[in-house]
C-alpha cells in the first residue's frame, strides 16, 4: 500500500496517481472497456491504496426527518411529493446518543447525522453542535448531512468535532437541472469549499439510475476527481424508487452500468473511500460483491438509511464473513 505522499510523487500517468485533470474523453473511455479489463483496473489500483479485504462501516440516523422544502426529484422528504414520510422534529440528544452508543456496540466506526433541510438555522443548528460533540466523546468518527453551509457554520461545526460532512453532487452539471431546482451546482459546490476550507473531511457522491446518461455518470466523477482535493469519502446511491417523488418510475439500471461506475470512481480517485450506499436491497448479494471487487470499500450499515430500507445487519455481517472482508476498525 502507498501512503498518500508517495503518490503525490509518482508521475500523472501512472495507474493508479493522484490526478486533477481528467478529461471526459479520459473517463468515457474507461466507461467503454470491457468490464473485465475495468475490473481488473479497478483491483489493482484498489491494492496499491488500501487492502482488498477491509470495509469501512458507517451508520445513518435521521435526526430530522420530512418537510424539506427543496425540490430534489429523488427525495421521499421533500415537503412537495406526497410520500408516506411525515415531517418530525429534530431528535434529542438522548435518543440521538442512545442510537450512536447501539452502532458503535454493532461494530460501526463512523455515525452521520441527516437532516431534511434545505440549511440548518437558529436553534436546530445549535443542537446539533451538542449532538456532534456527544456523539464525537463517544469515540466514534462524526459525520453530518445538513444541507448548505455558511463559512461560519462549518468552523463552528469543526470546533464541535466534526470529522465529515457529506455533501453530494448528486449528478453531472448537465442533468442536475432536471432533478433539482431549488438550489444550483454552485451552491453545492460553494458549500462543499467551506467545508474543505474549515479542514473537516469531505464526503461528495450522487445517484446512479435517475434515468441519467453514461455521459452524466463520468460528469458526475469528472466533476469530482477535478476538485482541488478527492473527497474522502464517495458515496455512489443506487437510485431508491420511492412512491409519490417524481423519479418512482425511473426505468431500471443495467446493474453491470452501476459497478462500472464504482470501478470507474475507484480509478479516477484512487486514495479515496468509495462507499456502495443507498440501494443495497435491491441488488443481490453477487451484485454487491462485484461492486466491492470494483473498488467499493465502505457501506452504509444498520437496518435504515434515512427514510428507507438498507439489508439487515445479520445478513450484511454473513455476507462480509462469507466473502472474507472484515470491518475497518
Ligand atoms: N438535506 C440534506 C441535503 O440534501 O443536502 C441532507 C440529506 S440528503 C437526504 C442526502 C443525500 O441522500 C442526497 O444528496 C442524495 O444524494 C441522497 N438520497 C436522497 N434520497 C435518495 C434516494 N431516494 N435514493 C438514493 N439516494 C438518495
Ligand atoms: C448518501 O450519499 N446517501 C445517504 C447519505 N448520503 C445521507 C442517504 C441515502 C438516502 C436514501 C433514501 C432514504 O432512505 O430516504
Ligand atoms: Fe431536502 Fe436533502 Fe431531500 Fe433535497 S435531498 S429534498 S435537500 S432532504
Amino acid at each position: 500500500m502507498l501512503t498518500h505522499a508517495e503518490t503525490r510523487s509518482q508521475p500523472r500517468n501512472l495507474p493508479g496517481a493522484i490526478r486533477h485533470d481528467w478529461t471526459q474523453a479520459e473517463v468515457l473511455a474507461l466507461f467503454a472497456l470491457p468490464f473485465n479489463d475495468l475490473l481488473f483496473e479497478a483491483q489493482l489500483i484498489h491494492r496499491r491504496h488500501f487492502d482488498p479485504n477491509v470495509v469501512q462501516l458507517s451508520t445513518l440516523l435521521n435526526i430530522k426527518s420530512g418537510g424539506c422544502p427543496e425540490d430534489c426529484a429523488y427525495c421521499p422528504q421533500s415537503a412537495r411529493y406526497h410520500t408516506d414520510v411525515e415531517a418530525s422534529p429534530l431528535l434529542s440528544l438522548d435518543e440521538v446518543v442512545a442510537a450512536a452508543r447501539d452502532a458503535q456496540s454493532r461494530g460501526a466506526t463512523r455515525f452521520c447525522m441527516g437532516a431534511a433541510w434545505r440549511s440548518p438555522r437558529g436553534r436546530d443548528f445549535e443542537s446539533v453542535l451538542g449532538l456532534v460533540s456527544a456523539v464525537k466523546s463517544l469515540g466514534l468518527e462524526t459525520c453530518a448531512t445538513l444541507g448548505m453551509l455558511t463559512a461560519e457554520q462549518t468552523e463552528r461545526l469543526r470546533d464541535a468535532g466534526l470529522d465529515y460532512y457529506n455533501h453530494n453532487l448528486d449528478t453531472s452539471p448537465d442533468y442536475y437541472r432536471d432533478i433539482i431546482s431549488t438550489r444550483t451546482y454552485q451552491d453545492r459546490l460553494n458549500t462543499l469549499q467551506h467545508v474543505r476550507d474549515a479542514g473537516i473531511h469531505v464526503c461528495c457522491g450522487g445517484i446512479i439510475g435517475m434515468g441519467e446518461t453514461r455521459t452524466d455518470r463520468a460528469g458526475l466523477l469528472l466533476t469530482l476527481a477535478n476538485l482541488p482535493r478527492h473527497p474522502e469519502s464517495v458515496p455512489i446511491n443506487m437510485l431508491v424508487r420511492v412512491e409519490g417523488t417524481p423519479l418512482a418510475q425511473s426505468p431500471d439500471l443495467d446493474p453491470f452500468e452501476f459497478v462500472r461506475t464504482i470501478a470507474v470512481a475507484r480509478i479516477v480517485m484512487p486514495a479515496s473511500y468509495v462507499r456502495l450506499s443507498a440501494g443495497r436491497t435491491s441488488m443481490p448479494e453477487s451484485m454487491q460483491a462485484l461492486c466491492l471487487l470494483a473498488g467499493a470499500n465502505s457501506i452504509f450499515y444498520g437496518e435504515r438509511l434515512l427514510t428507507t430500507r438498507n439489508p439487515d445487519q445479520e445478513r450484511d455481517r454473513e455476507m462480509l464473513r462469507r466473502l472474507g472482508i472484515v470491518a475497518e476498525t
